[in-house]
């Protein structure tokens, strides 16, 4: 069987990450993260695992609110094409304003993995391709899995796992209660 093919019909273990440095009407960044973790609990088939919460300096302009990171992890039916439409429909729910490029946004939602899928499309790079370059992607996966590998290399040895000085954990998985 293709590995297209056994991806559309087993469950996959998929990570996504979330970040968030604006509000928007129905609350602050924690909220809107905390709903956005709801709304990835419908996609689910199982329980949905969340990190612990960051706040995190900007990549990209620093004339912009320090970003409110997480990630979630759990197992899904859904393609990674369909999973994607989901994750859009979720951020555009969230009245997702995006300014400018590299910009800050109220709603960011990412597939960084997918199973042990991996495939360049022009809608979808998985693994995602700032992973490895990102502390405030790396440390709440590592949180999530210590053992998680990317292209061979795992998460924990990469730079981005020691860059320390413009994270902060300011809660743990406790920041959200799904119901
Ligand atoms: N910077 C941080 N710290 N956190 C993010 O989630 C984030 N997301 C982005 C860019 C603009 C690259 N910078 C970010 O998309």
């Amino acid at each position: 069987m293709s590995l297209v093919a056994k991806h559309l019909l087993t469950k996959n273990r998929v990570y996504i990450g979330m970040g968030s440095n604006l509000s928007n009407d129905s609350g602050d960044s924690r909220q809107i993260l905390q709903q956005a973790v709801c709304a990835l609990n419908t996609l689910a088939t199982g329980t949905v695992q969340v990190s612990g919460l960051y706040l995190s300096k900007p990549m990209g302009p620093q004339d912009q609110p320090d970003y409110f990171n997480a990630v979630a992890a759990f197992e899904t039916t859904l393609s990674a094409p369909e999973l994607l439409i989901a994750l859009q429909q979720i951020e555009q729910q969230a009245g997702r304003i995006r300014v400018r490029r590299w910009g800050e946004r109220t709603l960011d939602l990412d597939i960084l993995l997918f199973g042990d899928l991996s495939i360049t499309t022009p809608e979808l790079t998985i693994p995602h391709s700032g992973v490895l370059q990102r502390n405030f992607v790396v440390m709440p996966l590592l949180e999530l899995d210590a053992q998680l590998q990317i292209g061979g290399m795992l998460l924990k040895d990469s730079a981005a796992a020691q860059q320390t000085a413009d994270i902060g954990r300011i809660a743990d998985s406790c920041w959200v209660t799904i119901s």
